[in-house]
């Protein structure tokens, strides 16, 4: 872990993406701890929200100047300087270091289409890719579900082997913003990579994944409802280990990673394992976005799995 001297250091070299709707920033740089030579290193850089707990004391306390800019008629516009107030941090920030060239490509902007993953295409290109993967890419997960990482911020844990996980924040919430909440179910087991792998004997742990959290979310958090949360799964997802990602349905930007082609309800998963077919995820087609430096791109592209007029 860097020291707040070291992270002053931050040495900028380019900026990967930045979404003035989101307010957010992602940097490159290099960053060097104590003795080491400097390693690459992202900044995933996010204004913060103005919450209940600020907003009240906001023009008496925490505005230290404002900044006439102009005027007409009634309507009159300003900048403004905020205190320092370690209470209400001016914004969020995720470290990334050492990055791998895999974050940098990934967090960069990029181009993006919409892939068919017929089948076929799933075995003969996803299936061998994702085999292909370094473990230690979910060494975070690992470290989650032995409780080396993050164990203080556990919100439910239910430790069965086939239907059990465990419940936290995700670490794009700021744990505090409730319209934004935000938090991952990681499942103990470590047989499920992603969406394809799920069949009907795996609808006791999603059912169990479905019960739980709508029952312990708003009980933790009072003022949630149950049918205010979205529960759903990544197709593709970064990292190969089955996660339930769970939001605030008023969490609904991009960069929530609810967009349509992309994420896939976990209610309609279960009725369609439950209803339709127990191997419905491995005839199905799946359509989904795709960025251009993402690994599977090239030859997704060379087999023609980008969406076109005739499919
Ligand atoms: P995904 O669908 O595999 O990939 O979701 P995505 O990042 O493309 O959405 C993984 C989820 O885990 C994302 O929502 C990440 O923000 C979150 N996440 C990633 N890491 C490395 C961590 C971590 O170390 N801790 C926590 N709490 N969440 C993480």
């Amino acid at each position: 872990v860097p020291t707040n001297e070291e992270l002053k250091e931050f040495e900028f070299i380019q900026v990967l993406n930045e979404d003035p709707r989101t307010k957010t920033a992602n940097i490159l740089g290099k960053l060097k701890s104590s003795s080491e030579e400097p390693k690459d290193a992202i900044l995933l850089l996010e204004k913060s929200h103005f919450g209940n707990q600020e907003l009240p004391i906001l023009s008496k306390e925490r505005i230290l100047q404002w900044i006439a800019t102009d005027n007409n008629d009634i309507y009159h516009w300003y900048n403004g300087l905020l205190t320092k107030d370690e209470k209400f941090p001016d914004f969020k920030v995720t470290l990334i270091w050492p990055a791998t060239e895999t974050h940098i490509r990934k967090y960069s902007f990029q181009p993006r289409f919409l892939i068919r993953e017929t089948p076929h295409i799933y075995e003969t290109i996803v299936k061998p890719y994702i085999e292909s993967i370094p473990p230690n890419r979910i060494q975070w997960v690992y470290n989650i579900l032995s409780k080396k990482s993050e164990s203080e911020r556990i919100l439910l844990e239910v430790e069965e082997e086939s239907t059990g996980f465990i419940l936290l924040p995700d670490m794009k919430w700021d744990t505090v913003t409730l319209e934004n909440l935000y938090l991952i179910a990681i499942v103990h087991r470590r047989d499920i990579r992603c969406i394809r792998d799920l069949n009907d004997s795996h609808l006791p742990l999603l059912k169990n994944l479905r019960r739980q959290i709508l029952q312990f979310v708003p009980q933790k958090y009072s003022g949630i409802r149950s049918d205010e949360l979205r529960l759903f799964v990544h197709h593709l997802p970064s990292y190969y280990h089955f996660h339930v990602h769970v939001t605030h349905l008023r969490n609904d930007t991009i960069a929530g990673g609810i967009a349509i082609a992309k994420a896939y309800l976990l209610d309609d998963i279960i009725e369609n394992l439950e209803k339709f077919a127990q191997d419905y995820y491995k005839k199905v087609t799946l359509t989904y976005i795709l960025g251009e430096n993402d690994p599977l791109f090239p030859q997704m592209n060379d087999i023609g799995a980008r969406v076109t007029v005739d499919v």
